[in-house]
């Protein structure tokens, strides 16, 4: 979208409740949409990665004058090494999240985190059973003390022995590819000292070497992640669809509104329950109620597991607190703006950060402890009934839009769905109407807010176009946030966006479970959930191939992050390429200064593992770019299916 005025370049936002609050508010606060117009211009050597900081004689810029570093590394080795490292970092990101999760149930098991038990045992069954852990014998926590056990080899092991999270989720070729690649992990700690080792001054200058390095540490990122979903499940609950509402009109003049966000469920899930407890403490301070209301990943998750209002993603995480009607922010860990604080000064909110590892100098601090989650959850809630007081009688400004949201699609809740068409292998109802051409295939759209694009603008204009085009859309991140604000994840999306194919795709589904979905009716899109929830993505991508009996190169699905900022994105978009699946990034990666790796990325990797990446920051040509690469899987495997029966032979494994 043209920026033409003044007023529309401070306000990069396409969401109608963020232009309100910045448009009214006089207080003049600064937010990210300001600092983004004081960085600019910002530097093009940092932007096309060749810039090196990695020793004490750099930095080292790559320009005509110079065409490569003081110790004489090209561009392609800088590119390259400082690629890995984001990678490395997103994985890091990841990894801490599953492995924290891994700590709290031995904590569990252990007795020391009363709070926690095994919500679903049934998924607990699940994930034993795909590690190939007999069940004969055991009760649950013994199983699950040996999922947890298998979990932490994942982490710390050093044998060569394929990563059991990996090896359990992808099909055989794939498993088999990675091998012979050699960028199957041992384990994720042990493969971030190989990236840092491998990467500091003086070392590989090879950049296929590094970047080969750079995917086995995404693959690492593949593993945390999945570890951390299934994990999740165990303790909190498997998705289910749940309704709820979206933006900025959901919070209430007359309750006390608490904002849980972050990424990880351990704390917001106690703060959610305890909250239903304290509906008296609330009252007794003149309060009509407690509303929790999530913003990024933590809003995610509980919105997928508790049904927990959505309050707004990313970019805009500064601006609910402007409308003087947020009593608490209650951060974890990972995307929290440090700038909250100076905004929350200003309204009267209690910024509260919970995590060791993620604290802003000023704000509230209380440490999370699994030992007394509750404790700290009843303490929290306290902290926010306080700003209640304080802020009781005073004016708010609550632009009022909200919007329906049908969230809540975990493999498990699709399985169910698509099993009501077709009992015995449900997935092949989605697998039989992309055949039939009634579907063209399936996008996840992920990822985050970036200012260098309008924000929600490219999430929704593409989202828009694949619609049209009958394209299967599962959802999760900030760009599940997105579509929730915007009114896009709800049953009204699909009869206003979707193609005659969706639209029919999806009412038939509505028919077949109407008794389970209670009058409601399924969205345009299928949210899976938080970022680390790409896992549940990838598990459709395993499902598939499955049931078409191919490798996940030939099945028709691509991967999109239209507004990718975090390097949790860099390394889940390098995952999906050596996983096979073509990756739309809507904001070009620091990649460009080295053409070498700019080309392994976009040509060269299909060639070896048959995903490539697509930079494309215009929506509408990157939907035609997303279309195309279906388009073109689809192609080949309805031509491999006709060889395969006129010649009767088996389905041809190239893809
Ligand atoms: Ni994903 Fe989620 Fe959002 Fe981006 Fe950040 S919250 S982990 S990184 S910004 S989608
Ligand atoms: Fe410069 Fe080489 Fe040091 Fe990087 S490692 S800062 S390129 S001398």
């Amino acid at each position: 979208m043209a920026i033409t005025s003044e007023q529309d370049k401070k306000v990069r936002t396409a969401d109608k409740a963020a232009i309100s609050v910045l448009n009214h508010d006089s207080s003049g606060v600064e937010t990210a949409f300001d600092r983004y117009l004081k960085m600019q211009p910002q530097c093009n050597f940092g932007r096309t990665g060749v810039c090196c900081r990695i020793c004490l004689q750099g930095p080292c810029r790559i320009s005509k004058k110079a065409d490569k570093g003081i110790c004489g590394a090209h561009a392609y080795t800088i590119v390259a090494r400082n690629l890995i490292r984001a990678i490395t970092a997103g994985a890091s990101a990841h990894g801490d999240h599953g492995r924290h999760i891994v700590h709290t149930v031995m904590e569990m098991l252990k007795e020391k985190a009363p709070a926690y038990s095994i919500e679903d045992p049934q998924k607990l069954y699940r994930v034993a059973d795909r590690l190939g852990i007999a069940r004969e014998g055991k009760n649950d926590r013994e199983l699950l003390a040996e999922v947890a056990a298998l979990a932490l080899e994942d982490f710390i092991k050093d044998s060569t022995d394929p990563c059991r999270w990996l090896e359990s989720t992808v099909v055989e070729e794939r498993m088999q590819k990675l091998e012979e690649c050699n960028i199957s992990p041992r384990s994720i700690h042990t493969t971030i000292a190989e990236t840092m080792a491998q990467t500091h001054m003086g070392m590989d200058a090879d950049p296929v070497n590094l970047i080969f390095q750079g995917l086995k540490m995404a693959l690492c990122d593949y593993v945390g992640m999945h570890i951390a979903t299934d994990l999740s499940d165990i303790l909190f609950g498997t998705p289910k669809p749940v309704t709820t509402e979206a933006n900025f009109g959901i919070m209430e003049e007359d309750t006390v509104n608490i904002a849980l966000h972050g990424h990880n469920p351990l704390l917001s899930e106690m703060i959610v329950r305890v909250a239903r407890q304290m509906s008296a403490e609330a009252e007794a301070a003149g309060a009509r109620a407690i509303k929790c209301m999530g913003i990024c990943c933590t809003g995610n998750e509980v919105l997928m597991r508790q049904g927990v209002p959505v309050l707004t993603n990313f970019l805009s995480q500064e601006l609910p607190m402007m409308t003087g009607a947020l009593d608490a922010m209650v951060v974890d860990v990972q995307c929290i703006m440090p700038g909250i604080k100076a905004v929350s000064e200003c309204f009267n909110t209690r910024i509260v950060t919970t995590m060791p590892n993620a604290k802003i100098p000023g704000a509230y601090h209380v440490a999370f402890a699994e030992e007394e989650a509750e404790a700290k959850a009843r303490e929290i809630i306290g902290l926010a009934i306080d700003a209640f007081k304080e802020r009781k009688g005073k004016v708010v400004s609550i632009p009022q839009i909200k919007h329906k949201v049908t969230a809540g699609f975990s493999m498990e809740a699709l399985d169910d769905l698509l099993g009501a068409v077709s009992p015995d292998q449900p997935f092949k109802a989605l697998t039989d109407a992309i055949d039939s051409g009634q579907l063209r295939g399936v996008v996840l759209l992920a990822g985050c807010n970036n200012l260098r694009v309008l924000q929600d603008h490219s999430h929704n204009e593409i989202i828009r176009e694949l619609a049209r085009n009958d394209v299967f859309m599962v959802i999760t991140g900030c760009a599940a946030g997105s579509a929730a604000k915007m009114g896009l994840m709800n049953d009204e999306a699909v009869e206003k966006y979707a193609g005659e194919g969706l639209k029919a795709f999806i009412h038939k589904l509505n028919e077949a479970n109407k008794d389970k979905l209670e009058g409601n009716k399924l969205p345009l899109l299928f949210h899976m959930g938080s970022c680390v929830d790409n896992s549940r993505a990838y598990d459709l991508v395993t499902v598939l191939a499955r049931q078409w009996g191919i490798d996940s190169p030939k099945v028709p699905f691509v991967a999109s992050a239209p507004e990718a900022m975090s390097e949790k994105a860099v390394s889940i978009g390098s995952w999906f390429v050596a996983l096979g699946i073509p990756t739309h990034v809507g904001v070009v990666p620091e990649v460009t200064g080295s053409s070498l790796v700019n080309g392994i990325a976009l040509q060269i990797a299909e060639d070896v593992y048959g995903g490539y990446f697509i930079w494309e920051e215009d929506p509408v040509k990157a939907a035609q770019k997303i279309l195309k690469a279906l388009n073109e899987r689809t192609w080949k495997l309805k031509l491999h299916r006709q060889m395969a029966e006129k010649y009767d032979t088996a389905l041809s494994k190239s893809y």
